[in-house]
């Protein structure tokens, strides 16, 4: 099918003003959030709803046109960008945005797949209830990119990741088919669980276009504090202190090492340490309940004789919510700090908690000894064992160094994560960031039956070519 007509046929699906030909136009859809993923396309198409989807993966499918599928484009493994071809379609859920049922008995809420995670935790507010899934880019992220990712962010310690969060799908299948699995339910024995075969699969089987999502009791307040202490081992243990102390309550556990800070308050304008002194590491700390009565005594208790006992140096309890949102702006700072300060080569890594104080002392003198004049900047959602270890690199390094020296941290790194039992890819995907790196660290019988999986779903393998496999 010549370009002319398939664009013509796209257009007669979703209307003129859903698809984008206009190569200015076009920019937003074809490079990433961190600026490092940068493809063409043939064409950007914007469909309204489930069956403009499927009419759109049907001329997809008959015309063997490579498909992205795309929700806010904030991803960070460049698995919603087109490669260079510029033979690939973009299909953006931007403008399906409907949410279709909150239930509040049910403790459930439907929505399209291309509402803003933002607006979804609202609608739950709006009827009393909670949907915990909170990440720094959660006003643009879409709950369908939340989906394919299977994103984690600050809540997975108190509720699990995105899958854990999910009881229904709906999604388009590679040849326009609908499965519709908009399930609200918490048992459902009939069969292999096709949502999970969804959730993380980062666009690679199918387009994921409507939800049911749990809600949850809304917490009547959140208690924050910020600590700073000489040594990780003593973060880890003050964290061990603080679940047996609070159990649920305990709804958040950052960890920041003072690069960390130091970027965000050095390049990020109205930001401040809370505390007077500088530490080697900080916790950002958050309890939450329905009923909060007892809860600040509880905090301070256990920080308290955290202090007694030497495992901190210092602490703050935020006094109002303003600066409990200070304490949390400084933490969602870092990934904006990064961007502005250097080249940061990633590392979304998931150890034991156990091993998180001996794995980075082992990392870290590996870079100290081979990349001695790099800044570390290692911080993460430690309460569940996810550590954002990415090393800097000056913003003027040139393409072939920066190719080189990530290559060379890279293998470090997951290599030791590795030894440990650890994954090398905790929250943010494999897109094509870990994709060659993934065959290294999966052993062939998971990669045979990951392949074996996308050959039953995708046989002519349009969906998002190059990613994840
Ligand atoms: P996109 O970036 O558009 O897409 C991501 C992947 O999902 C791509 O492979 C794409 O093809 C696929 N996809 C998107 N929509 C669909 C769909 N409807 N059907 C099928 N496939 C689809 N992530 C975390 O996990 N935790 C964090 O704490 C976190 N913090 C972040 C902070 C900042 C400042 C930024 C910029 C990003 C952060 N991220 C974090 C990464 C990112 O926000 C998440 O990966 C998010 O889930 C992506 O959602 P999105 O809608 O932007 O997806
Ligand atoms: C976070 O936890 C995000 O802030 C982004 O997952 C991590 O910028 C990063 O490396
Ligand atoms: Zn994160």
């Amino acid at each position: 099918m010549k370009q002319k007509e398939f664009t013509s046929r796209l257009m007669h699906v979703v209307g003129e003003e859903g698809v984008v030909l206009n190569p200015a136009d076009q920019e937003f859809y074809v490079n990433d959030w961190l600026g490092k993923a940068h493809g063409r396309t043939v064409a950007v198409v914007r469909p309204r709803n489930t069956a403009e989807v499927s009419a759109i993966m049907r001329l997809c499918h008959q015309s063997q046109t490579p498909v992205v599928p795309q929700g806010g484009n904030t991803g960070m493994s460049g698995g919603a960008t087109p490669d260079m071809s510029g033979a690939q379609v973009v299909l953006s859920l931007n403008r399906m945005k409907r949410i279709h049922e909150v239930d509040p008995v049910n403790n459930t809420l439907t929505a399209d797949a291309g509402v803003i995670l933002a607006d979804i935790q609202k609608a739950a507010h709006g009827v009393g209830r909670y949907f915990p899934l909170s990440l720094g880019a959660e006003g643009s992220c879409t709950i369908g990119g939340n989906l394919a990712t299977n994103a984690g962010g600050t809540g997975v310690l108190r509720y699990g990741n995105t899958r854990d969060l999910t009881l229904g799908l709906e999604v388009v299948l590679p040849d326009g088919r609908i499965w519709n699995g908009l399930r609200g339910l918490r048992k459902d024995n009939t069969g292999y669980d096709l949502k999970d075969l969804f959730i993380g699969s980062e666009g690679s089987l199918g387009i994921i276009t409507g939800v049911v999502l749990k809600l949850f009791a809304a917490p009547a307040g959140r208690i924050s504090a910020w600590v700073g202490a000489q040594q990780l081992s003593h973060v880890v243990t003050l964290l061990n202190r603080l679940q047996s102390a609070c159990g649920p309550r305990l709804s958040a556990f950052e960890m920041m090492s003072a690069p960390s800070l130091a970027l965000v308050t050095q390049h990020l304008t109205g930001h401040e340490s809370p505390l007077p002194k500088s530490y080697p590491y900080y916790a950002l700390i958050e309890l939450a309940d329905t009923n909060m009565t007892g809860l600040q005594d509880m905090l301070q208790d256990a920080l308290s004789s955290a202090i007694e006992d030497q495992l901190i140096d210092d602490c703050v309890v935020a006094m109002n919510e303003s600066q409990s949102l200070a304490m949390w702006r400084l933490r969602e700072g870092i990934s904006i700090a990064q961007v502005k300060a250097g080249k940061a080569v990633k590392h979304d890594i998931a150890l034991p908690i156990s091993s998180l104080a001996t794995f980075v002392k082992e990392a870290d003198q590996a870079i100290h000894n081979s990349f001695p004049d790099f800044p570390i900047i290692n911080f993460g959602h430690i309460g569940d064992g996810n550590l954002h270890y990415n090393v800097l690199l000056p913003l003027d390094v040139a393409p072939a160094q920066y190719k080189e020296n990530t290559t060379a941290l890279n293998k470090r790194i997951h290599d030791l994560v590795t030894q440990f039992n650890g994954s090398i890819s905790a929250e943010h995907g494999v897109g094509t960031l870990r994709r060659d790196e993934l065959r290294r660290y999966k052993s062939s019988v998971e990669m045979d039956l990951m392949i074996t999986i996308k050959r039953a779903l995708d046989p002519n393998q349009i969906m998002n070519p190059g990613k994840l496999l």
